[in-house]
């Protein structure tokens, strides 16, 4: 409350006085949103999360002024339906193609339906998204790249976007900002295809000797040669319009502090999609062999640094006060995922995924459970929550927080879960579904995984992915790092699980 009395004098312009204040009041209940979300990063990944070999100053400062949830997930092992979800407030698995996309994918996003953005833009919010999409773009694989590329993030509830297409190892390597692509010559037409070689650029196949950084060996990214990296498919032309690997964090930086010191008098919705830790991990210079942990390592200082510079402007705005951040990440983490770039050869005893099992691509925690932080406005300080949340969730708990009422119909696996989110209720979800190749779920701490036919080690990317033929049951509270199965012992659980995962497929 005792706040509240400075906010004239905080406001610095004259408007402060003239303001009534049922609108000064008003100004204060809307805070902005600003999601911020990595790729790839693992629940051990940052020193608030027990990591020994690396400080993460700047998130353990965002955990310190907020809540810290050590129980809440991304609902997918792997990016694009994890996003999907976020966005959509849906399980991915229950709509056909929302695997990991190539980079020519069309818009898997609904544009009829409710999604996260739109959700804050019926209440009057600016919305943003800069950064990773790996949603699809176009109606068609086939599309032209250098005219407006429609539907796409624009779309689907965001008034503004910069970003790239899909992941930093598949072409085409560009930016699009509104549909269009960045720096795109009408006489260097950008081509891309996923089938075969096009144009004459070199690729990491035919000239390795041209790499500054090799793939790892049968993982492919040795097709297109971009700033000396080999990538997934194929592209030629745009040569001006192309990124450079180093500079892609501080441009989409630049392009969300402009974002924001362009609404500080609106509210708004950010949708801040970093690359960072995914491959090819290439950070700028200044962070290069900072962490003694090899590139990965450094990505995750440079991840850090990041919001450590996005924190900073909102102070220096006056907008820390009515502003909610919340970071987390699209899935676990993953070592070699298709470069040599020192993540395995110099862990130095690293745990990327902390106590858990498994990590990107596994249906056990590591796949999932990911950090999830939660500062700004009306979130309690200091906090660890241990409620079970799902990434999914935003969507209903953001039209919770901002008033905006939801159909029966809409969103429906996402849950309202507003308490949750301020650190105030301690449960959470009562249960939730896990997606890998297989599905599990997760009720008062037991986990049913369904059987699957899959394979149960991954050995290129060193990944236990829980894939099993058999039934498969943990009790997580004793035994987080899924060790033991249980399901011989407790055959009730098993089926008691085993029903209410075939209800929600049903759903
Ligand atoms: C995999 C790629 C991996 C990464 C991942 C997507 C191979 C062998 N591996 O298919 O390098 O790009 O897709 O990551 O191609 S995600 O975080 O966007 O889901
Ligand atoms: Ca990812």
């Amino acid at each position: 409350m005792k706040k509240t009395l400075f906010l004239p004098i905080l406001l610095s312009s004259s408007l402060a006085i003239t303001l009534p204040m049922t609108l000064l009041a008003q100004k204060m209940s809307k805070p902005n949103v600003i999601y911020i979300y990595a790729d790839d990063l693992g629940f051990g990944d940052l020193s608030s999360y027990g990591a020994k070999q690396i400080e993460t100053p700047h998130l353990d400062k965002l955990a310190q002024s907020g809540t810290r949830f050590t129980n809440a997930h991304s609902t997918s092992a792997t990016c694009t339906p994890s996003r999907f979800a976020l966005m959509t407030g849906t399980y991915p698995w229950r709509q056909d193609g929302t695997g990991i996309l190539p980079g020519d994918a069309k818009l898997i996003v609904p544009t009829d339906k409710i999604t996260l953005p739109k959700v804050f833009k019926n209440a009057g919010y600016a919305t943003a998204i800069v950064g990773k999409w790996h949603m699809g773009l176009g109606s068609e694989v086939k599309k032209d790249w250098n005219a407006a590329i429609k539907p796409g993030p624009n779309d689907v509830g965001f008034d503004y976007s910069f970003i790239f297409p899909a992941t930093a190892d598949r072409v085409p390597t560009v930016f699009l900002e509104n549909d269009q692509v960045v720096a795109a010559e009408a006489n260097d037409p950008i081509l891309v295809d996923y089938e075969k070689k096009i144009g004459n650029d070199p690729t990491g196949k035919e000239h390795p000797e041209l790499l500054k950084m090799q793939s790892s060996p049968g993982q492919g990214h040795n097709q297109t040669i971009v700033n000396g990296i080999g990538r997934i498919g194929y592209m030629s032309g745009g040569t001006r319009a192309r990124w450079v690997d180093e500079e892609v964090s501080t441009t989409f930086l630049h392009k969300a502090q402009d974002f924001i010191s362009q609404h500080q008098n609106k509210p708004f919705f950010l949708y801040f999609c970093l690359t960072e830790p995914h491959v090819p991990r290439m950070p700028a210079t200044q962070f290069r062999g900072k962490s003694k942990l090899g590139y990965r390592g450094d990505a995750i200082l440079q991840l850090d640094w990041t919001v450590g510079q996005i924190q900073q402007q909102l102070q220096l705005l006056g907008m820390d006060k009515n502003t909610i951040i919340i970071f987390s990440s699209d899935n676990g983490p993953v070592l070699d995922d298709g470069y040599v770039d020192g993540a395995v050869a110099q862990l130095n005893g690293h745990q990327p995924a902390g106590p858990l099992r498994g990590g990107k691509y596994s249906i056990f925690e590591g796949g999932t459970r990911v950090p999830f932080i939660v500062s700004g406005q009306g979130v309690a300080k200091g906090k660890v929550s241990n409620a079970l949340i799902s990434q999914m969730d935003l969507l209903a708990t953001s039209a919770q927080l901002v008033g905006v009422r939801l159909k029966a119909d809409e969103a429906k696996d996402s849950k309202a879960l507003l308490k949750t989110l301020t650190g105030e209720d301690p449960k959470g979800r009562s249960t939730m579904v896990q997606h890998a190749q297989t599905l599990a779920i997760v009720k008062d701490d037991w986990k049913y995984i369904a059987p699957s036919k899959g394979t149960p080690y991954m050995k290129l990317t060193d990944t236990e992915t829980g894939n099993l033929p058999e039934d498969q049951l943990y009790d997580l509270k004793n035994d987080i790092g899924e060790k033991n199965n249980v399901a011989a012992k407790y055959p009730e659980k098993v089926t008691e699980l085993k029903q209410l995962l075939e209800g929600e497929r049903k759903k």
